[in-house]
């Protein structure tokens, strides 16, 4: 298969659900195609073309799903860090439906709750900041600190954390999920920030990314590919879940009108960030569309074959 030929089928592979051709971008394409041409010479062969299918075409067209609910706990909704009540001003609730739409319609390969889950003296809280020392290079001291803060604990590595009033204690009404939320049978779990020193925003790694929740390894476990991440707070978890679903290699899709975040400004930085690295922010009604395979994003195809060129090495 020449580089031609090749543009040929990546024509036919990203389309949307009507049949829509996407634009490709020549350049991304050329580099594509030299993912699969290992010998360079600007041909596929069968050996070639054999890994081309196995490890790209078929994702693209068969992709394994897995449905992220990140954190749709009673404290970030109406409890003691409801984010109405932050810069964004919005309504954590809202989520509420449009997840419960989603897994009522839509067959997921795997669907995963995420929950922040804190002991008392959690080095997040804002009533905690005199338990641990700060470093000297912290913005803010001690003394003077308040909530939306950001300071900086000493120890190895040092942090930066940002001061939140205690929310999610282990075992209270404020961690678990919202009532209404629709619970699946058979679904994984991942509580997060049980280590009193350092915070978990994201469902995969603790903030400094040194211990693992295993959930990376659940999912390749499952042959999942694409990661479709909802919650609250955008800009917060959720953006933290997306940013290390990219960086573990995984297809990510943000599914916007799934999420609420704290800050305006943060929201977009985050929806770029994931867009820059190849991901996808996208509205919940395209989501079943492109779990089955009907609507094929150029830009997830672009992130498995950069992903299969680093781990081919
Ligand atoms: C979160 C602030 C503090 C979240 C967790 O789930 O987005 N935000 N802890
Ligand atoms: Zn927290």
């Amino acid at each position: 298969m020449s580089v031609v030929e090749f543009g040929g089928l990546c024509r036919a592979l990203f389309r949307n659900d009507v049949g829509k051709p996407y634009h490709l971008d020549a350049r991304k394409l050329a580099e594509m195609f030299s993912v699969f041409d290992k010998n360079e010479d600007g041909y596929l062969d069968r050996e070639e073309f054999k890994m081309c299918w196995s490890k790209w075409i078929k994702t693209i067209v068969r992709p394994v799903s897995a449905f992220l609910i990140v954190d749709v706990q009673n404290d970030f909704i109406n409890g003691s860090l409801a984010i109405c009540n932050f810069q964004a001003q919005q309504k954590g609730e809202e989520v509420v439906p449009v997840i419960n739409e989603a897994l009522d319609t839509i067959k997921f390969d795997v669907v995963v709750y995420s929950m922040d889950w804190h002991p008392n003296d959690h080095l997040s809280f804002v009533t905690n900041v005199l338990k641990y020392p700060l470093h000297p290079t912290s913005p803010v001291k001690a003394e003077e600190a308040k909530t939306c803060d950001k300071v900086v604990y000493d120890g190895d590595p040092i942090k930066e954390q940002i001061l939140w009033p205690p929310h999610c204690i282990q075992d209270s009404w404020g961690a678990e999920l919202h009532p209404d939320l629709k619970i699946v049978d058979g679904a994984l779990w991942i509580k997060k920030g049980h280590n009193p020193e350092i915070d978990s925003y994201s469902a995969f790694f603790d903030n400094a990314k040194i211990s693992d929740t295993g959930l990376s390894r659940q999912l390749r476990q499952r042959g999942v590919t694409d990661v479709f991440v909802c919650g609250i707070a955008t800009d917060v978890c959720v953006g933290a879940t997306a940013t290390h679903a990219l960086d573990e290699g995984f297809r990510t899709i943000l599914v916007d009108d799934a999420c609420r975040g704290v800050c305006t400004d943060e929201i977009e930085k985050l929806k770029q960030n994931i867009m820059k690295a190849n991901g996808v922010v996208i509205n919940s009604t395209e989501v079943k569309s492109m779990v089955q395979g009907r609507d094929r994003r150029p830009e997830l195809g672009y992130k498995l074959a950069m992903r299969l060129q680093e781990t081919s090495q």
